[in-house]
């Protein structure tokens, strides 16, 4: 059983002007793409391993075997990190404060602003090439935190809820440099309705 790129359930340009539809393209169909491939190439003398999710390879990287270990780290996570990425963006699908996680993040963040503010900090912190995320944590409560290179919050023991994507394969075609000017663009393109089904499946 191979791992396989997942189709995304929207143009590459539908994202425009906020995120181009080249960048969308080379990103899915390139980057993407190769996370997939080297994750089934890691994988090839481990049938055993071929059977269990991503998902499930992550949240116990202790256990696998330590020729594979980085390579499932990195390009596990790039396969699922990205493929949780494309699904919770789209356009014109605003934050409701009445949803669930709307409620929630109101209640732990102090206010939508707030939440915006904590969320783009983390991100432009982000050191070279990484992840901000929006999680439920160990103790079982929202927080935002960072990750490196393509590490997954699974393997912490966290629950992704929301995230964004700060390599700059991500955005150096229309941004170059300006990373902040990409993180403040992206609030604009959060696909809050799958946010929100994200944080009710988690919560179950
Ligand atoms: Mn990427």
């Amino acid at each position: 059983m191979k791992h396989q790129l997942p189709a995304l359930e929207y143009s590459y340009e539908s994202l425009e002007p906020y995120i181009d539809g080249e960048t969308m393209k080379i990103h899915h169909t390139k980057h993407h793409q190769n996370y997939v491939n080297k994750l089934n190439d890691a994988l090839e003398s481990y049938p055993d391993l071929q059977e269990k999710t991503v998902e499930e390879l992550l949240k116990n990287i202790k256990n696998l075997p330590n020729e594979i270990k980085t390579a499932i780290i990195n390009n596990g996570g790039g396969h699922i990190n990205h493929d949780f990425f494309w699904k919770i963006l789209k356009k014109e699908i605003p934050f409701n404060p009445k949803s669930e996680i709307g409620k929630s993040i109101i209640k732990k963040f102090k206010s939508y602003e707030n939440f915006e503010k904590e969320f783009s900090n983390a991100a432009i912190g982000v050191f070279g090439s990484g992840w901000a995320w929006l999680v439920f944590n160990e103790n079982k409560e929202l927080e935002i935190i960072k990750t490196q290179n393509q590490d997954s919050p699974l393997s912490l023991g966290k629950i992704p809820i929301l995230c964004i994507d700060v390599w700059e394969h991500a955005y150096y075609l229309k941004y170059q440099n300006k990373r902040a000017e990409y993180i403040e663009n992206f609030f604009k393109i959060i696909n809050w309705k799958k946010v929100e089904e994200n944080y009710k499946k988690m919560k179950k």
